[in-house]
């Protein structure tokens, strides 16, 4: 009778572990842990819309050592995982500046930016290295 008990017990503890590693496995974490060659970096991509998220992952898309690119319409935030010994953060960074996306490291052409849907030109931030130029004007 006692034994039966024990076993119960430790059976529903085992299910409560078992409860608590899904948990910890869906944190965003887990990329982490399943490839540790890859890191995943997180910072600011200027962009608008549905239309920008795109084309801003898919700068990154076929991009040798980028494992993952998310980019959020909302936060504005992107979400990269590569492989740091591919190629670097500033890399990625000038790879979404070639479609014409600014982040606050590496600024995007006028030339990229014009080649922008109107709906995806965001508002750009200020820069610190063209301050000698003239501001365009309508
Ligand atoms: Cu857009």
């Amino acid at each position: 009778m006692k034994k039966t008990i024990v076993k119960i017990g430790l059976a529903s503890a085992i299910a409560l572990i078992g409860v608590n590693c899904s948990l910890i496995a869906g944190s965003s974490s887990s990329v982490e842990i399943v490839n540790r060659k890859h890191k995943t970096e997180t910072f600011k991509v200027y962009g608008n819309c549905g239309m920008c998220e795109k084309t801003i992952e898919e700068s990154l898309k076929n991009v040798r050592g980028v494992e993952k690119a998310d980019w959020n319409k909302e936060t504005k935030m992107i979400e990269v995982t590569f492989d740091a010994e591919v190629l670097s953060l500033k890399e990625i960074k000038q790879k979404i500046a070639d479609v014409g996306y600014d982040t606050d490291e590496v600024r995007a052409t006028e030339k990229a930016y014009n080649g922008l849907p109107g709906c995806c030109q965001y508002e750009r931030p200020k820069s610190n290295n063209e301050h000698h130029k003239h501001e365009h004007k309508h």
